[in-house]
């Protein structure tokens, strides 16, 4: 059985950062009580792709939190990864799971009901859904209301995070819906200090009985 605390969950972004800098962030949130790491890269050659997840593996390793990598089956096998994160137009989770193996962590996108179902029969370990609001972040999505997202908890027996413009303010909006907890992009990776930033999250999710 596979053990993972989704709960306060980053994914990363790169651009927009030189490589010290990137990961100097990244050991920060890590610090700051981040509990599931995704390394998401769009613009990487396969080979700086693997040699950035295997610095990155290096430190997620150090705060025994596992690393998903984004899209790539081939990368996280390559840096022997946790796990492994598909959209809707990547690998089918059912593949995902072929190649990754029964031990490793499989997350998939899903925006509806009738897809979060599909993703949980194919072996899915996790879902992300969203976006619940506009995101700055490069990414090609539409809004999910949040309603979809209640629904979409209740429609499967994993995890389920909700994800998309999310920070420590607007979080709120998701009370009451059964998440297993959140995902964000800018509001750690853009913060000034990313070991506040995760720290706070962390602590508005647990006021709010998030997760
Ligand atoms: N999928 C849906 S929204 C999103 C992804 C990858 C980006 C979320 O980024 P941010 O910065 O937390 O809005
Ligand atoms: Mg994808």
């Amino acid at each position: 059985m596979k053990n993972f605390d989704s709960s306060l969950y980053f994914i990363t972004d790169s651009s927009g950062f030189d490589e010290e800098e990137f990961l100097f962030r990244i050991e920060l949130a890590l610090k700051g009580g981040v509990t599931l790491l995704q390394l998401r890269e769009k613009e990487k050659s396969t080979r700086e792709y693997i040699e950035l997840a295997q610095k990155v593996h290096n430190i997620t390793q150090k705060y025994n939190v596992p690393l998903i990598i984004d899209d790539r089956v081939d990368v996280a096998l390559a840096i022997d990864a946790e796990g492994v994160h598909v959209g809707q137009s990547d690998m089918p989770v059912g593949l995902a799971r072929r190649l990754m193996g029964e031990n490793k962590i499989v997350g998939a996108t899903t925006k509806t009901v009738e897809q979060a179902k599909e993703a949980f029969e194919q072996g899915a370990d996790y879902l992300g859904v969203g976006a619940i609001y506009p995101t700055t972040t490069k990414v090609k999505t539409v809004l999910t209301s949040t309603d979809t997202l209640r629904d979409i908890c209740n429609s499967v027996s994993i995890p389920v995070n909700a994800i998309g413009g999310l920070n420590k303010v607007n979080i709120q909006v998701l009370e009451g819906i059964p998440i297993s907890g959140i995902c964000v992009v800018s509001a750690i990776m853009k913060a000034e200090d990313t070991k506040k930033a995760a720290e706070e999250l962390k602590s508005r999710a647990k006021d709010l009985n998030l997760c």
